[in-house]
């Protein structure tokens, strides 16, 4: 992890070569029949409950048995060290317990670069732990980038969370597959925020998928329906193998990440030089058996060696 937060000019292509090994075994293992963990992103607004609910699924998961390997992701750099400190208090279950990894990360340390350093991390995680999950803060394009990185996309809400049409409006229907509303422990509203949530979510379009996302009522504070809660993150995983949309999903997600990535290094004039977005998912299609890092390097380099002619070609014609 030390290796790939190093963001010095050299440093990068040591990372990228890294995360491409990383990745290779993790396919390797699966192609054995190996399980392979899942991501499981958690997104939600600020104190939904969102790192306390993560705390009782880590330790029901660690009475099981299973290993946790955990990004806390803050994009919006809003809150102070301190702050980010409390949040590795509020997940304790992993204090002393080597089956627990958490990470924080604020969008400060990674100037540029939080989608990629979250990738990054993902990989290095799945590379050792049975689970691994992503929380941040559902605050705009984060959102859509852990959509691209998570399996499954768990949205914690609160009681009093708002109504049908905001939900609609805030767009929060849209991509996750699992709702939970947090904090069932204060009564009737928790209950009143599931329906209006159930409602939305009956009334807005959801892409092609057969599954139907449910709406749990669970507290983190006390544990109801944290069992329920894992039982459908199970089923979900369950659901994508079956279908085949874990497939489909995980083509998609990497076409996003591997343009992202690009389009952050080199602009949108770089990616241009390969054809544009579209051109550079295709690309990305054509190589199932590449790792997304791997790609990255590659299609870099091919960005490079089109700007360097590109600038050259511009010296010539400057040239008298
Ligand atoms: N009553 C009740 N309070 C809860 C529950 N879960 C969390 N809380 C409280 O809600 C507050 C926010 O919890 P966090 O887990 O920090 O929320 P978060 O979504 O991670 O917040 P950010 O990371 O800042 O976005 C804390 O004071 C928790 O103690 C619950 O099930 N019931
Ligand atoms: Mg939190």
């Amino acid at each position: 992890m030390n290796r790939i937060d190093d963001g010095r000019p050299g440093r990068r292509e040591a990372a990228l070569v890294l995360l491409d090994a990383l990745e290779s075994g993790t396919r390797a293992r699966a192609a054995a029949g190996t399980p392979t963990p899942t991501c499981v992103g958690i997104t939600g607004a600020p104190g939904s409950g969102k790192s306390t609910l993560l705390d009782a699924l880590v330790r029901a998961l660690r009475r099981s048995g299973e290993t946790v390997g955990i990004v806390a992701v803050d994009p919006s750099s809003r809150r102070s060290g301190g702050a980010l400190l409390g949040d590795r208090a509020r997940v304790r279950s992993g204090a002393h317990d080597p089956g627990v990894f958490l990470r924080s990360m604020a969008a400060r340390d990674h100037l540029g670069g939080l989608a990629d350093a979250t990738w990054a991390s993902v990989a290095v995680l799945a590379a050792v732990f049975d689970r691994v999950f992503v929380e941040t803060v559902g605050v705009g394009q984060s959102e859509t980038e852990i959509a691209d990185l998570a399996d499954t996309l768990l949205f914690v809400a609160q009681p009093g969370a708002g109504d049908v049409l905001q939900f609609m409006k805030a767009g929060v229907l849209e991509h996750p597959d699992v709702f939970a509303v947090n904090k069932a422990d204060l009564g009737p509203a928790a209950e009143r925020t599931a329906s209006e949530l159930a409602t939305g979510l009956a009334l807005s379009s959801r892409g092609r998928s057969t599954w139907t996302p449910p709406v749990l009522l669970v507290s983190a504070q006390d544990g109801r329906g944290i069992d329920a809660l894992l039982d459908v993150l199970s089923a979900h995983r369950e659901h994508l193998h079956v279908s085949g949309e874990a497939t489909e999903r995980r083509a998609r997600g990497r076409e996003a990440l591997v343009s992202n990535a690009l389009e952050r290094r080199y602009g949108s004039y770089g990616v241009e030089r390969l054809g544009g977005r579209p051109a550079v998912c295709a690309r990305v299609r054509e190589a199932p058996e590449v790792s997304g890092f791997a790609l990255v390097l590659a299609l870099g380099r091919e960005i490079e060696a089109a700007l360097g002619r590109a600038a050259s070609a511009a010296d010539d014609a400057a040239r008298p």
